[in-house]
């Protein structure tokens, strides 16, 4: 048996009820196949798969907090420090009702090889908890935050751990979460990103995931000779990436035709007003069916099935799994040239394994949403410098480095012979880097 399958049965064996962390590094282990039959016996000897699927560090917590009511409400918290390789470890943090355990170990692990395609010295790292912050009182908010964080900050620092935003974290939870870690610490240091422009933040953070990823697209059709300007996009979500997804692909001159939330969808044939889902989201906190109560011709449908709106490229930017089979045969019926991941593993295996047969053009989330978390790079160099670069510098960083990531993606799926398979290209390319430095580090 290979190295590679070998290790895949031993982290089934050991985690027979973490679906999303099986998942995830199943796809891993596949695309290295190639890489790791090589050089089987230095791996081998090194246990370096062994080491590389195991997080370095799992923190678990209870976070009491006080509701509205006066009642006593109790979540469980995680960080999952998965591999300090390259750099601290570095990575999100998600609110949300589901979020567990396997959910943190999936998003941990395509964390590492994220942030190894970056460039940047960053190690990878998730965390969160099953806080559901919809309905939510700012001041509930800000005590469930606090909580979080007295536990959290014993684990983190600017050198150490650098968390930041993912689903249901943006810029007001890192405000309360920054400010509890000040007041712990005594330390005003860059141990969060995402944070406000005046306590130490990044211009083009907030849009970064966005922007990154219509860069990256822009990459990768421009590299097939497909023109963006005139095609017409649906962007799943309607949350951070979603919304900076749609502002960039406005900007280059695509019409984006739906937009999404969790409850279900609207289709605006003339193209999606930004100004009013960034009210309805950003502003008023609302649900995208009030979208089509203000927009003239649009119209709302609840439920799941955003696929069904005929496009030319498809962007899934709400949350793992959201696309399946049925609606990767659906976008291919209808002619979908390119689908690219701005939320993390949004495409099950099978649609995606059907997608890249049928010849779209797929670049998964590991390549396709690193601007986030490069420009989160790019925020903490800032912090260190004690300095702030202007919109136009941080932006043509970003960009650059978007543009790096294509090359080394498309170079490692040519390189091993499987050219525009940007899924194996993301996944080996990332892992060089990694393997390399466990490698030099000996054993630990
Ligand atoms: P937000 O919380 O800003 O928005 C999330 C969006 O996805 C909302 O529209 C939400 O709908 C929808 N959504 C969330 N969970 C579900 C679900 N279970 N079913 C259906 N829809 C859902 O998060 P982000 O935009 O920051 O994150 C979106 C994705 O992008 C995630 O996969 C995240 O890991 C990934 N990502 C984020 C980065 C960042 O910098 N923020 C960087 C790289 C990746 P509703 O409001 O109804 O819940
Ligand atoms: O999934 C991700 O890359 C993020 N949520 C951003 C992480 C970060 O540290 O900016």
């Amino acid at each position: 048996m290979s190295y590679t399958q070998e290790i895949y049965e031993k982290v089934v064996a050991k985690n027979p009820n973490e679906p999303e962390y099986l998942q995830a590094v199943k796809e891993v282990l596949d695309s290295l196949q190639v890489v790791i039959d090589q050089n089987e016996e230095t791996y081998r000897k090194a246990g370096l798969l062994e080491r590389i699927v195991e997080p370095e560090r799992i923190i678990s917590f209870r976070v009491p907090w006080v509701d509205d009511e006066g009642k006593v409400q109790v979540n469980r918290g995680f960080r999952v420090q998965y591999n300090s390789a390259i750099g601290p470890y570095k990575g999100g943090l998600r609110l949300h009702p589901s979020v567990n355990q396997s959910i943190l170990k999936f998003l941990g692990f395509e964390q590492v090889f994220k942030n190894s395609l970056t460039g940047l010295p960053m190690g990878g790292g998730k965390g969160g908890s099953d806080f559901d912050p919809k309905g939510k009182s700012d001041r509930e908010v800000m005590a469930f935050c606090q909580s979080f964080m007295t536990e959290l900050y014993k684990y983190i620092g600017k050198d150490e751990d650098v968390p930041a935003g993912d689903i249901g974290v943006g810029g007001r939870e890192i405000g309360f979460l920054y400010g509890q870690y000040k007041r712990l610490t005594g330390l005003y240091e860059g141990v969060l990103t995402g944070k406000g422009l005046t306590y130490g933040g990044s211009l083009v953070r907030t849009e970064a995931t966005g922007y990154g990823l219509i860069y990256i697209l822009k990459e990768m059709l421009d590299d097939a000779g497909i023109e963006l300007a005139g095609k017409t996009a649906v962007v799943t979500g309607s949350g951070n990436v979603a919304i900076y997804a749609v502002q960039k692909l406005q900007s280059y001159g695509a019409k984006v035709v739906a937009m999404c939330d969790s409850t279900g969808y609207v289709c605006d044939p003339d193209g999606i007003k930004l100004d009013i889902i960034k009210d309805i989201k950003e502003v008023k906190r609302g649900r995208i069916s009030e979208y089509a109560a203000r927009v003239p011709g649009a119209v709302y449908q609840d439920g799941r099935g955003i696929w069904n709106i005929p496009c030319d490229i498809y962007l899934p930017c709400a949350t793992q799994n959201e696309l399946g089979l049925e609606g990767a045969k659906v976008l291919v019926a209808n002619g979908v040239v390119a689908v690219a991941e701005g939320a993390n593993m949004p495409t099950t295996r099978e649609a995606t394994d059907y997608l890249k047969a049928q010849g779209v053009l797929f670049m998964p989330g590991k390549a396709a949403n690193a601007g986030g978390v490069a420009t989160s790079g790019l925020e903490m160099s800032q912090n260190s410098l004690r300095l702030s670069w202007t919109r136009e510098e941080v932006d043509e960083r970003l960009h650059n480095i978007m543009r790096d990531i294509y090359a080394k993606v498309s170079d490692a799926a040519k390189r091993y012979g499987v050219a525009g398979d940007f899924v194996a290209g993301a996944n080996i390319a990332g892992f060089e880097k990694v393997a390399n430095a466990m490698m030099a580090q000996g054993i630990v």
